[in-house]
């Protein structure tokens, strides 16, 4: 690893383990008591289970104290989960959720010196440094990923182009034009970004992009290498959620195997979603974060619903934070067919294993005889695209049987024309569910 590559990474991501777990310790602590003394509801919730902030001795402690969800950010609406008075909080960022109020988050000052911090150790750790020019097409206001990212890129130090989303013509312009190095957006914006610079005669492996940041929505190995194909770029993923910072959360480095979790801010559990039981590193489970440093909204023991892993071995960069797998779902992403478990990303994964098939899809539940159907909606290539019925066929012949050797069930694939899919410019929406509600 260069020298200015190294400097930009905190020594927190290279700190002995030993002494990581003593700041760890040190952080919980003092954010527990923290939380205890300032917000009624975890005051609470520790009442009831009749634990002190004094009881946490250890880190194996944290196991005692009760969950957080986002149930409980929805119930607080908009400040009840607030630590601090409202003169320390100088942001606010909101996630609209599926139902109803949003989730309403909030940062002080230092808060937000974190954030920066761990955004901009991630950037470093993809090779960005300040010789680079970042455009940030993720959205800015109250969806975390714009501002998130755009600190970070200041933070580092490099140019930083405040792109957000949409006007796609004008970012593949800015990108060629102002010799964009570095793209932060979801992966299915780039996908659309490369199919739209294409359109207009650009070859996106041409221009000087080198990295690509993205995150905010699941994504695939099979997507990994139409992105990177596709521009010429290296894909990083980055995950992160509001209710803990934002993106930064966890980032992958050059080895790409598993995202690092800065954990001397956040640190991570997992456990069995159904039961709540701690699982050891290595099994799959849901992730449940605390935040160590975030003072204006303390989150402690709060499920994500994402599924993953601790990956505890050491990564060959060096770094002695550890990392999760790939999000792999959501827990409530989960539809239930013909008695099978299916989530969309084993879909999606199964459907980029076919040439000819693009990562413009669209899941469709409906209700058939009063049993959930599914049926998948697939664009293909324009090069792929023929007139003649037989290639079509054996298309979607090669689609349905790499679905059914994933998820184990035969179900209805469409094939679409190229371009007839809506795009989104943030988180694509790939399933649209006409199932009828019972009851
Ligand atoms: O999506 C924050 C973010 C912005 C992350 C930009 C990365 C890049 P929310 O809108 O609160 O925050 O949504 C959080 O998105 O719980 C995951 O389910 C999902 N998600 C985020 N990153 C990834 C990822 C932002 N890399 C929710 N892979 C999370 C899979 C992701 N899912």
């Amino acid at each position: 690893m260069n020298n200015e590559i190294k400097e930009c990474c905190c020594a927190s991501d290279f700190m002995p383990v030993e002494k990581l777990r003593e700041l760890q310790l040190m952080r919980l602590q003092k954010i527990v008591a923290h939380a205890y003394n300032n917000v009624e509801f975890f005051r609470n919730r520790m009442n009831e289970k009749n634990l002190k902030p004094s009881d946490i001795e250890t880190l194996a402690d944290i196991s005692k104290l009760p969950f957080s969800k986002k149930v409980d950010l929805r119930d607080t609406y908009p400040f009840g989960l607030c630590a601090v008075p409202m003169s320390e909080v100088v942001r606010l960022h909101a996630s609209s959720g599926t139902t109803g109020k949003p989730i309403v988050v909030a940062y002080t000052k230092e808060d937000l010196d974190v954030w920066a911090e761990v955004m901009k150790r991630g950037l470093a750790g993809a090779g960005l440094s300040k010789n680079d020019i970042i455009q940030v097409a993720y959205g800015y206001g109250l969806f975390t990923g714009g501002l998130g990212a755009h600190c970070g890129s200041e933070a580092l130090g490099a140019t930083v182009v405040p792109a957000s989303v949409g006007n796609t013509q004008r970012q593949v312009m800015l990108m060629r034009d102002f010799g964009v190095t570095g793209v932060c957006c979801t992966p299915s914006y780039f996908l659309h970004l490369i199919e739209q610079a294409a359109q207009s005669g650009i070859d996106m492996r041409e221009l000087p992009i080198r990295v690509g940041i993205f995150g905010a929505e699941p994504w695939s190995q099979g997507m990994r290498e139409q992105l990177e194909k596709g521009a010429g770029i290296e894909a990083f993923d980055i995950y992160g959620l509001s209710e803990i910072i934002g993106p930064g959360v966890a980032i992958e480095c050059t080895e790409h195997s598993g995202m690092h979790v800065f954990e001397d801010h956040f640190y991570p559990e997992i456990i069995d979603p159904d039961t709540g039981e701690v699982l050891p590193d290595g099994e799959f489970g849901e992730l449940v974060l605390t935040t160590l440093s975030k003072y204006a909204m303390p989150m402690i023991r709060y499920r994500t619903r994402d599924l993953t892993r601790i990956i505890a071995e050491p990564c060959k960069c060096g770094r002695t934070i550890r990392r999760i797998d790939r999000i792999s779902a959501r827990s409530d992403d989960m539809f239930i067919i013909r008695g099978v478990n299916v989530f969309p990303s084993q879909i999606e994964s199964a459907l980029l294993t076919v040439p000819g098939v693009t990562a413009n899809y669209l899941i469709i539940l409906t209700t058939e005889n009063g049993m959930d159907n599914i049926e998948v909606d697939v664009e293909i290539s324009q090069e792929a695209f023929s007139d003649q019925v037989k290639i079509l066929e054996s298309l979607q012949k090669n689609i349905s049987k790499a679905i059914e050797s994933v998820i184990g069930l035969r179900i209805k694939v469409k094939l679409v024309a190229p371009q007839t899919i809506a795009r989104s410019e943030g988180k694509a929406k790939r399933v649209i569910d006409k199932r009828t509600q019972i009851g």
